[in-house]
């Protein structure tokens, strides 16, 4: 029996990790996002409510009130808003994060989980397998807020013992929240598109290679990492994780094979510079040797499971005469 507090719950991950958690949790999930109204499925064990996490007092509030066990830390401004606007992509990253991790430690949270990105790499960590110890200074709000977050989640856990674990996680590709924030969106758009019969133009070179994961394997690796012993969790910043890389014209070319007649048209915008400035793969050692990372899906399994299921929808909302 725990209960679990999600932030960010509206979002691409929260709204799969519930799912996760429901499998394999009891207890209350209480799910929370700043919108108003809740787009989740209802369930018994799911109440949603309102959490602006910039808000110190109502963090500590919602952790207090509900005698929360766990919190799975989600809410952020990715990549490409984080752009758009710095100031905001600091307020939710970096006081956000501080809030949820001083009230953990005031209400006597057990564990926090708080994903960070492969956002966190610069220009000049070495691109293929780059190692968890970067030593690269990241150019976007997003890799900084994150980068320091991570130096925040070992200072905390050094100083006040608090349970924190964290995964890097590469860019997530899913097909039933529709991810509209970060950088590496244009694979989840792209295959949609293949699936619904469309053209797609791309806002990212075509031979922009970048780490990639299917959200199950994505779900299931947190899981795994909040379960596994302490003193198997040697670290405390983030573990560094991916299934496969990719480009564009990579997953064109397996889009192809299902829908012969899909093409794509490469118009790079301001997300180009942002994608060149991370690795286009990472070094995944420590996790596998710490806690047995072992995803399942490879970039072929992916793509058809998801144009299998974005064809469902479609056919769900258009059934054939
Ligand atoms: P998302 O943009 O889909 O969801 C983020 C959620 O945070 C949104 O529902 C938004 O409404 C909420 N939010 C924004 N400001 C808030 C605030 N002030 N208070 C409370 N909620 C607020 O992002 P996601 O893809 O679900 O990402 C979740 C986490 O995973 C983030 O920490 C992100 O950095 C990390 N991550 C995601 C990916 C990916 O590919 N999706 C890759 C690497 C890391
Ligand atoms: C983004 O593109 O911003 C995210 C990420 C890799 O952190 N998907």
């Amino acid at each position: 029996m725990a209960n679990i507090l999600i932030t960010g719950a509206l979002g691409q991950v929260g709204s799969e990790l519930i799912d996760f958690l429901l499998a394999s949790y009891s207890g209350t999930i209480y799910a929370t996002d700043i919108h108003k109204e809740s787009t989740l499925k209802s369930n018994p064990s799911v109440k949603y409510a309102v959490l602006d996490v910039r808000n110190r007092e109502m963090v500590e509030n919602i952790i207090g009130e509900n005698d929360i066990d766990e919190v799975y830390h989600l809410a952020s401004i990715l990549s490409a808003s984080g752009e758009k606007d710095p100031y905001m992509a600091y307020n939710v990253n970096l006081t956000g994060t501080v809030n949820v991790l001083n009230a953990s430690v005031t209400r006597g949270v057990k564990k926090v989980f708080i994903p960070s990105t492969i956002g966190v790499f610069g220009p000049e960590v070495q691109k293929e397998k780059a190692p968890r110890r970067h030593a690269s200074i990241p150019t976007t709000i997003y890799g900084i807020t994150k980068a320091a977050g991570e130096m925040l989640f070992q200072y905390y856990y050094n100083k006040y013992n608090i349970d924190v674990r964290s995964l890097r996680y590469p860019g997530l590709l899913s097909y039933k929240v529709a991810p509209t924030a970060g950088t590496t969106d244009y694979a989840v758009d792209m295959i949609k598109h293949a699936a619904s019969g469309n053209s797609y133009e791309c806002y990212l070179k075509d031979d922009t290679r970048l780490p990639m994961m299917y959200m199950p394997d994505a779900m299931n690796s947190t899981l795994h990492l909040m379960t596994a012993p302490a003193e198997n969790i040697r670290v405390r910043t983030s573990y560094n994780v991916m299934s496969y890389s990719f480009t564009p014209r990579e997953l064109e070319n397996e889009l192809r094979e299902l829908n012969p007649e899909f093409r794509v048209v490469y118009k790079p915008d301001f997300r180009q510079s942002i994608a060149d400035s991370w690795p286009w793969s990472i070094d995944v050692t420590d996790a596998i040797n710490d806690w047995e990372f072992k995803p399942v899906f490879d970039l072929k399994n992916t793509v058809s499971d998801m144009f299998q299921n974005y064809r469902k929808f479609s056919e769900k909302l258009n059934p054939p005469d």
